[in-house]
């Protein structure tokens, strides 16, 4: 140990990501660590998010650290309270929150002479060997340009800038988009509010998902027995399960996409009664080409009579509510702008530069890319977690996080055993990672004809295109051939 270098980390961002850098680098021997974040909380999207009817859509005893498992989930689908309250707990329990300071935004990082230089919004100073950026993928909030929004005389707010002092029951409520978000918040208030309606502009595919919750004599058991939940997180069905659809939206023709899309179709065909509301909610696209959205009560709550499902085009927002192309004028107290985020920032907006003082926004010119989705040639020992091409399409974010520190801790431990002074992918392995990468990437079932997240600016799916299978073996360790090494 004592030939060791003694390396300092700064971790960007205290969500679920910054939460586990910090503890695994701790776990790793690595005692000098700094989390900068930006509010006066940790939680990430659990934290900017409390909208009614938050909730994962990864199973909660699959949405959990491996390291950390969690008996007392009220639920399969437990809420988005529940789940701020998991990572605050696990943070406090592993000292991460001495490590973080808060209210602090990095504004600049900068590589110079072999280390990181970081300056906050407020000033700060600060230096660092390491640099794990967990900056999130959806924190960025799209706000529609639709005219006269803010002519608007009722309330009006993005879903993850929710306003509880606007009261929701018996008021008339309008919410545009139909993402998780929206399905989320439009199941919710339908038994609240007096009216809600969901301007769509595009259906939405939605999967039923049981939420039964767990019974007291369920958890006393998780807790007497966790390998009662692993069971649970790797029980054959659900392996089979994420097998099964990672081998169909890898292949747009395969016959695994087939029989998804016909599960999936099933759930419109049996759930919904009336003719014209299931065409209304019929997408023209093929299911899984967005990220398909999981609901245990979308259906019933939609054919409630306090639902409509508006989808003549919004025209524009005036004083009183919004009015439709076909010239209604559809009066509300509150509306939500469930229309998703900007899903490109990844470090943005911080002002980022490499070796050689090469500006990031330069590499990034036409798309965000990082190696393997955590790193970036000539910026040397920074690393991202759910960074650009991660596998996000339809995975559970926090088992890919987990995976990429594991491969992470292998190339860290280079710089701490003096293997390596500086490492980023080079700049051969990053070409050829992104021209296979977007060659799979044309076959995927995202690239099959819909506008989501996953795609880029130039309208390419820009995340993972193979198999979950494949990111495993990938993860397992770092091909060092791959990356520049200087050594130290
Ligand atoms: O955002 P989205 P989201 N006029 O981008 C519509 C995760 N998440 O916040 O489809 C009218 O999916 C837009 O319409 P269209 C999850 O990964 C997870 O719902 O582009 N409509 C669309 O309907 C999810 O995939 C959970 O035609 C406009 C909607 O707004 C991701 O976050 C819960 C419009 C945006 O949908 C994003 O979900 C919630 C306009 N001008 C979210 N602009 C979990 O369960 C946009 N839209 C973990």
């Amino acid at each position: 140990m004592s030939d060791q270098r003694k390396l300092r980390a700064v971790v960007i961002g205290a969500g679920m990501s910054g939460i586990l850098a910090a503890i695994r680098l701790r776990q790793e021997g690595i005692d000098d660590v700094t989390v900068y974040e930006k509010a006066d909380r940790v939680g990430g999207t659990w934290r900017e998010n409390t909208y009614p009817g938050l909730t994962c859509d990864v199973q909660s005893h699959a949405y959990t650290y491996s390291f950390e498992l969690n008996p007392d989930w009220s639920s399969q689908y437990p809420d988005g309270a529940e789940i701020y309250g998991y990572f605050e707990r696990t943070a406090q329990k592993y000292g991460v929150m001495e490590m973080i300071r808060f209210g602090e935004e990095i504004a600049t990082l900068a590589f110079v002479d072999g280390r990181w230089e970081i300056e906050t919004k407020k000033g700060t100073k600060d230096t660092a060997d390491v640099v794990i950026a967990a900056t999130g993928v959806l924190h960025h909030p799209s706000t529609p340009d639709i005219p006269g929004l803010s002519s608007f005389e009722g309330a009006s707010f993005h879903s993850a800038r929710w306003d509880h002092s606007v009261p929701l029951d018996g008021a008339r409520v309008g919410v545009i988009g139909t993402g998780s978000t929206g399905v989320q918040i439009v199941a919710a208030l339908a038994d609240r509010s007096a009216v809600v309606k969901q301007f769509q502009r595009t259906a939405q595919w939605v999967r039923k998902g049981a939420n039964d919750p767990y019974t007291e004599e369920q958890r006393a058991a998780f807790r007497k027995d966790p390998s009662l939940i692993l069971a649970i997180r790797n029980s054959p069905e659900s392996e089979a399960n994420v097998r099964l659809w990672s081998q169909a939206i890898s292949d747009a023709s395969s016959p695994e996409m087939h029989m998804m899309e016909g599960y999936i179709a099933q759930n419109l065909e049996q759930n919904v009664v009336d003719p014209a509301l299931r065409e209304k909610l019929r997408p023209n696209y093929r299911a899984g080409c967005k990220r398909i959205v999981i609901s245990p009560n979308y259906y019933e709550q939609v054919q409630k009579p306090t639902v409509e499902i508006v989808t003549d085009a919004i025209d524009r927002v005036e004083p009183k509510g919004v009015r439709t192309a076909d010239g209604t004028l559809h009066e509300l107290d509150v509306l939500v702008l469930a229309t998703g985020f900007h899903a490109d920032m990844f470090l943005r907006p911080m002002h980022v530069t490499g070796r050689g003082g090469v500006d990031l926004e330069e590499k990034w010119a036409e798309r965000p890319i990082a190696y393997m989705g955590l790193s970036i040639p000539d910026f040397p020992n920074l690393f991202l977690l759910n960074g650009p091409t991660a596998p996000v399409g339809n995975f559970s974010l926090i088992d890919v996080a987990e995976r990429q520190m594991d491969y992470l801790m292998g190339l860290i431990d280079m710089l701490r055993t003096g293997k390596a002074r500086e490492i980023s992918a080079g700049g051969k392995a990053m070409e050829d990672y992104e021209s296979t990468r977007a060659e799979a990437a044309s076959k995927t079932i995202f690239a099959s004809g819909c506008r989501s997240w996953y795609l880029g600016a130039d309208g390419a799916p820009s995340i993972w295109p193979w198999t979950y299978d494949r990111f495993i073996e990938e993860m397992q360790a770092p091909k060092l051939d791959a990356f520049d090494v200087v050594e130290g």
